[in-house]
């Protein structure tokens, strides 16, 4: 019964873990009410009931409905924009989640913290679609793959609007550059036409130690003090702190910066061109380089439907079901064998699957600790609040 009222508060957006531990402790049950019966092969019999968290503007209009349709699982789909907002849910536990999407980065750390159930690959027999060069690289962060499926992946770099930004800047344009947002001189002529920067500490503060040289895993006091004095230097000009928001209004012509995800910046391009309204959308990676992040599909721990979950993850690893999905929202997928699904218009944009001179600007994450992630979100609250 619980898991059906938890579905009923995620259906209507709204979910309160303690009102729920409370409901369970007031019944008696401090742990684990009552299971389901136990079905064939002695494995629980999972309600019907699929509860997903996932980034907004990432899935394709049908992903939900054709899973649901083909399995008869009803899924409560919730979701979030940043990393942030879904950590604190799976630290707290109990989030009632089966299916979250963490960047690799914030997975290595909350796997450490034993927040996932590993997942069980003979539950998985779409997982040889993965690229397996990037199953590799992610090892850094998810050792053996234990934890985590590869979604969607893509670079934090600046979304604008070509025409808006060379109106204000002139001549004198670097459109190669994250001086474009970090250097007073160029933010300040931009700050009419609106900038905006993700609300996310390392999104943002990496960037910038990027563009200063810093290597952006560092956990050195120091860095961060520069990360943060850079960023307070060009506060003044940034219009707002938002990581979503600012699709639409790119696509618009309300602000013409942002630090953005590729996909986002590309949707915002896309909507733009839909509409006809003569705004022109494109997304650089600067030349000093870029945060790059990996979305993993994982499973908590405390998951109610652990195996709704797998059916799903396996869904999701079919490659055309990928596929589509990238080509609505115009990320790459973590699946090699969607590539032969992709339309010509997203496979050969090199905005959506860059050519390897931009992929080697990329810099992999590692997880930070969670003192350091404590002085981050001190620096951010300053940065923000302006003092
Ligand atoms: C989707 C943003 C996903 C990228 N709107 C963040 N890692």
């Amino acid at each position: 019964m619980p898991t059906i009222r938890w579905a009923r508060r995620l259906d209507r957006g709204r979910f309160f873990a303690p009102a729920v531990v409370g409901i369970l402790l007031l019944a008696g049950c401090g742990s684990k009410p009552a299971g389901p019966p136990t079905g064939p092969g002695g494995t629980k019999a999972e309600a019907p009931v699929l509860n997903v968290y996932n980034w907004s503007d990432y899935i394709a209009p049908d992903t939900i409905s054709r899973f649901e349709k083909e399995t008869g699982i009803k899924v409560n789909y919730d979701v979030y924009d940043t990393n942030e907002v879904l950590e604190t849910k799976l630290l707290t536990g109990h989030s009632g989640y089966d299916v979250v999407v963490p960047s690799a980065f914030f997975l290595e750390r909350q796997a450490r913290e034993g927040v996932f159930l590993p997942l069980d690959r003979s539950k998985l027999p779409n997982y040889h679609n993965l690229d397996e060069k990037l199953l590799a690289r992610l090892t850094a962060n998810d050792p053996d793959n234990r934890y985590g499926v590869p979604y969607m992946w893509q670079a934090t770099g600046i979304g604008y609007n070509v025409d808006k930004v060379k109106a204000a800047l002139g001549g004198d344009v670097p459109l190669d550059s994250w001086a474009l947002v970090f250097d007073p001189k160029y933010a300040a002529k931009l700050k009419d036409c609106g900038i905006t920067f993700l609300d996310s500490p390392p999104e943002v503060l990496d960037s910038a130690q990027i563009y200063l040289g810093i290597d952006p895993n560092s956990e050195r006091l120091e860095d961060l003090a520069a990360a943060e004095e850079l960023v307070k230097k060009v506060r003044p000009y940034v219009r707002y702190f938002h990581s979503s928001q600012y699709i639409n209004d790119l696509a618009n012509g309300e602000v013409c910066v942002s630090v953005a995800y590729t996909g986002d910046a590309l949707q915002a391009r896309d909507r733009a061109k839909e509409s006809a309204n003569g705004v022109n959308i494109a997304f650089l990676v600067p030349k000093e380089g870029a945060v790059f992040e990996v979305d993993m599909m994982a499973i908590p721990a405390d998951a109610p439907h652990p195996d709704n979950a797998h059916r799903f993850l396996n869904y999701i690893m079919r490659p055309e079901v990928v596929a589509e999905i990238s080509t609505y929202k115009k990320y790459p997928s973590g699946n090699a064998a969607a590539i032969a699904f992709l339309p010509p218009s997203v496979r050969d944009d090199p905005a959506v699957y860059p050519p390897p001179d931009v992929v080697a600007r990329f810099k992999d994450h590692r997880a930070e600790s969670l003192t350091y992630t404590r002085y981050e979100n001190r620096a951010w609250t300053r940065i923000r609040t302006g003092r």
